[in-house]
């Protein structure tokens, strides 16, 4: 984990499930976000699974159905949800919009569940600011990366 006061991590995911739902927009950040992610599950030892949406509004309706999968569909329920998207601000209230629907729907699941979910939404005023903070060569933070430590953390925990 990276910034003031954040604490380190000691993050075994041996046999856990995880499923990632990461949304499209911004290529290049979501590249790194999903690298960042990748590499601290396997370091982790945890399995996991891969759900692609379009936007980050999408990403609460992918957790909902990572996290309550249909009890007769004969698919495990995860141990942890890991949400990776990247909203960049544009010349409309739009962005507020899709910020606010992405983090209030992705509490709402984790909640509702009980099922931990990862954090990693970019919310960001233009691409620099979301590239300093992908997990690319040259960024500062690898937020890809947190949101597993987190949500792999907190599965190991409860
Ligand atoms: C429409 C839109 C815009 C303008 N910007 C972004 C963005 O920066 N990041 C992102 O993940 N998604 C964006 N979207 C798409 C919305 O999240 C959503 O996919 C559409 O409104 C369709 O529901």
């Amino acid at each position: 984990m990276s910034g003031a006061g954040a604490p380190a991590l000691t993050v075994d995911g041996r046999g856990l499930h995880v499923v990632v739902v990461a949304a499209s927009w911004h290529t290049r950040v979501m590249d790194g976000l999903l690298d960042g992610a990748r590499r601290a599950l396997r370091e982790s030892g945890a399995e996991w699974t891969e759900i692609r949406v379009p936007g980050s509004f999408e990403l609460p309706v992918a957790a909902a159905r990572a996290a309550m999968p249909p009890a007769d569909g004969g698919v495990r329920r995860p141990d942890a949800v890991v949400a990776l998207g990247v909203v960049i601000r544009g010349g409309t209230p739009h962005f507020d919009y899709v910020c606010q629907a992405a983090t209030s729907g992705l509490t709402d699941v984790s909640v509702r569940t009980g099922v931990p979910v990862g954090f990693g939404l970019l919310t960001c005023d233009d691409e620099q600011q979301a590239l300093d903070r992908a997990g690319l060569p040259g960024s500062r933070e690898d937020k890809g990366r947190e949101a597993v430590e987190a949500a792999v953390t907190t599965a190991a925990t409860l």
